[in-house]
């Protein structure tokens, strides 16, 4: 196996990145990210998955909470708060230069996927981080009240309180050309512990994606344990979204057409036929490296057929 392509969002999936990262030995692994997120704030564009990804294999992101940089500070944001600025966005002091050097960058007519990559060579990180496309495809929240709300607005400003009727993506544009070339190239594709309808959909919508991972050996972890999200609201989405209580074996139907092999928590898998149950729980940056090795050796043994 040479090529390993891995799918992911922000914090869940990061963390079985930053495992990955450390455990493909020959392989060369790719990361394709989620840019649903990104928005503009205050000026800036945040592309808030990406940095996730860059931080943590920089080794800047702090290992329980997972986004921003470990040891922020945030005096620049308490100074605009003070000028009437809005604050629910926390940005610390170092994390903003990433935005501020992003948007020059994008103003200047640079790619996304070539501005993240000088910015990750800068941070010291070597593996190519693909954001999925250099078109922006902003993730709108349809509450069940009838709004439409900007993802970051719903997830962070209103803390994911308003019920979700539909996540609707805006302007699907296409994958970026690396991203296409990375996924026909992949011998195996994993897809990482993240929200599947804000972060792997995303991915999988744009043109031509989810085709070509159709194609190649998949296996996933799954972003549920004993019915609880690992992050974030996924377990109110499953409610609302597909009328179910959240469990590996629900989510694994979302991608029925493309897993070959599900990575599991202990007791989970009884719903599951042929998913793999082990301890996925990976907030720690040792237990990463574990359940990484663990996916590369089933990933293997599939990719040989
Ligand atoms: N998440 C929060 O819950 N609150 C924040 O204030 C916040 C700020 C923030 C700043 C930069 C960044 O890269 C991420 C940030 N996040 C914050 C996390 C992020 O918005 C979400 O976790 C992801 O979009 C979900 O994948």
């Amino acid at each position: 196996m040479r090529n390993v392509v891995v799918l992911t969002g922000g914090v869940g999936g990061t963390r079985l990145v930053d495992g990955l990262a450390s455990s493909c030995d020959d392989e060369q692994l790719t990361v394709i990210v989620n840019t649903g997120d990104d928005f503009d704030h205050l000026g800036l564009r945040v592309c808030p998955d990406l940095d996730t990804v860059m931080y943590t294999l920089a080794g800047f992101a702090p290992e329980e909470r997972g986004w921003g940089i470990a040891g922020d500070t945030f005096v620049t944001l308490g100074a605009l708060a003070r000028l009437g600025a809005p604050d629910w966005f926390q940005v610390g002091d170092r994390d903003l230069a990433t935005h501020v050097w992003r948007t020059h960058r994008l103003a200047s007519g640079t790619t996304l996927t070539d501005a993240t990559r000088e910015m990750t060579r800068r941070l010291g990180v070597t593996l190519p981080i693909l954001p999925m496309s250099d078109a922006p495809a902003p993730t709108v929240i349809e509450t069940t009240e009838g709004q439409r709300i900007p993802f970051q607005n719903w997830l962070v400003e209103q803390r994911a309180v308003p019920d979700v009727r539909r996540v609707h993506s805006e302007r699907t544009g296409p994958a970026s050309p690396l991203v296409l070339d990375a996924l026909a190239d992949a011998d195996l594709v994993v897809i990482g512990p993240s929200n599947p309808f804000v972060s792997i959909e995303p991915i999988l919508a744009l043109p031509n994606v989810r085709a070509l991972v159709a194609e190649k050996p998949c296996v996933a972890v799954s972003p549920i344990v004993a019915g609880r999200a690992v992050k974030g609201p996924l377990v109110a989405m499953m409610r609302t979204l597909r009328g179910v209580d959240a469990s590996a074996a629900e989510v694994a139907r979302l991608y029925a057409d493309l897993v070959d092999i599900w990575f599991v928590h202990h007791g989970d898998g009884a719903t599951l036929s042929g998913s793999i149950e082990t301890d996925i729980l990976i907030e720690r940056r040792r237990e990463r490296a574990r359940l990484a090795a663990e996916v590369l050796h089933t990933g293997r043994r599939l990719a040989a057929g």
